[in-house]
């Protein structure tokens, strides 16, 4: 069975997503598209030579009988109300970050779905899907370090524009880790606390950068992160791992090490596009293989909803000064 895809949002990672699947997986086809910029859409429908329809609204392109699956790549504030419109239609759903720019959104897709009786969500938290993370859960998993107590991470971005303000350091950024942190140490959030060094001169007028966000989880291990969206020398992702017996650090992306001209080095890539590849690639052929067996896998509504349980605290956190609780609410048997 081919799924036919219906894409919502043709931005950067729209586009990006649309030529993995007509051109890199297998078993999809991208048979329609929709932007809230016409053009943008009729651009990537001839940039990428699909054979697609191009919808005036994402509405009307969940509803059209040819689309098995919807995917939202459209900027976060509007993907609740296209993943409630999926999930009204019956439809399979795969969701970019962040499932909801609130838990409550996210609550309101939880229940929809529990309503609904059926998995149809997946969210794009690809990090699940990398291979150097998937080197960290298995290790940690196999207690070969013993018990994680500690996390050190970095998520460094070489720039964002003007549109880039304080708290989506948050919801847009620190939500990848998030996410990973649940799914790495099987465990929730307990506290959050976000403190501010510096301000770097790249920044602007709206945006502290960097940041620095203090995790406790429910089993008491603690976490930092930097978050550091204007560090201008590449795109970076860290993440240390301190365990009773032993240390693991996530693995820098494969890259020649070269010697010249009295250096020595290796090259540092520029964007989460290249740096995540393989693991967008695998998502989405997941996506896609649950589709036709009507049966998906991945991170869940449930997991969308508790990265914004944590993520909503953390922006209070940045204004309040303070240790603040995070509550997560039980998790519904439907989800486990
Ligand atoms: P973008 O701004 O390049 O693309 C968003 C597109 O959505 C634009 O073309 C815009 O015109 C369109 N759009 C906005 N509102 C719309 C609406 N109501 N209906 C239809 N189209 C609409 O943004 P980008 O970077 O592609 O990000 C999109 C989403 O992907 C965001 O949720 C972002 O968080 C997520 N993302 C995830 C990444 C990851 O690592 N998983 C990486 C980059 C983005
Ligand atoms: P983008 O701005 O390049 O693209 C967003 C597109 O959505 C634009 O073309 C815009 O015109 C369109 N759009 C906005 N509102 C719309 C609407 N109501 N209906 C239809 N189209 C609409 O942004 P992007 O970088 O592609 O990010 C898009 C989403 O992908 C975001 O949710 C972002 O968080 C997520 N994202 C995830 C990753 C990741 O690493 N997983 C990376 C980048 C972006
Ligand atoms: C972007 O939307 C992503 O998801 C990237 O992975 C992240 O590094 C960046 O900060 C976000 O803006």
């Amino acid at each position: 069975m081919t799924v036919r895809i219906g894409v919502i949002g043709t931005g950067m990672i729209g586009e990006d997503h649309a030529k993995r699947i007509s051109q890199t997986l297998t078993g999809g086809k991208i048979v329609a598209v929709t932007d809230v910029n016409p053009d943008q859409a009729r651009a990537v429908v001839d940039r990428l030579n699909l054979d697609a329809q191009i919808y005036d609204n994402g509405h009307d392109l969940i509803k059209a009988d040819n689309v098995d699956a919807v995917l939202v790549t459209s900027w976060g504030p509007t993907h609740e109300e296209y993943v409630l419109s999926a999930l009204a239609a019956g439809k399979y759903v795969f969701c970019e970050k962040p499932l909801a720019h609130t838990a409550d959104g996210c609550k309101r897709i939880v229940d929809a779905e529990v309503a609904g009786g059926k998995r149809l969500v997946q969210v794009g938290f690809m990090r699940r899907y990398d291979s150097g993370y998937l080197l960290l859960k298995n290790a940690i998993d196999k207690g070969q370090i013993g018990e994680a107590l500690m996390l050190h991470c970095a998520h460094r971005n070489p720039s964002v524009p003007e549109s880039y303000i304080t708290p989506m350091a948050i919801y847009d950024t620190l939500i990848h880790e998030l996410d990973v942190f649940r799914w790495l140490l099987d465990d929730d959030f307990k506290t959050a606390q976000v403190v501010f060094p510096r301000k770097s001169r790249y920044s602007h007028s709206q945006l502290a950068d960097p940041q620095i966000v203090l995790l406790e989880t429910v089993k008491g291990v603690r976490i930092d992160v930097e978050i550091f969206v204007n560090c201008q020398y590449g795109y970076d992702i860290q993440c240390s791992v301190v365990g009773e017996e032993g240390v693991i650090n996530l693995p820098e992306p494969e890259s020649l090490l070269m010697r010249k001209q009295a250096q020595l080095s290796n090259a540092i890539l520029m964007d989460w596009k290249k740096r995540f590849v393989a693991a967008f690639d695998v998502e989405l052929q997941m996506f896609i293989d649950g589709v036709a067996k009507d049966s998906i896998t991945g991170p869940t509504s449930w997991d969308g909803y508790a990265a914004a349980v944590a993520s909503d605290v953390c922006v209070l956190a940045q204004t309040s000064g303070q240790i603040e609780p995070i509550e997560m609410p039980e998790q519904p048997a439907f989800y486990r």
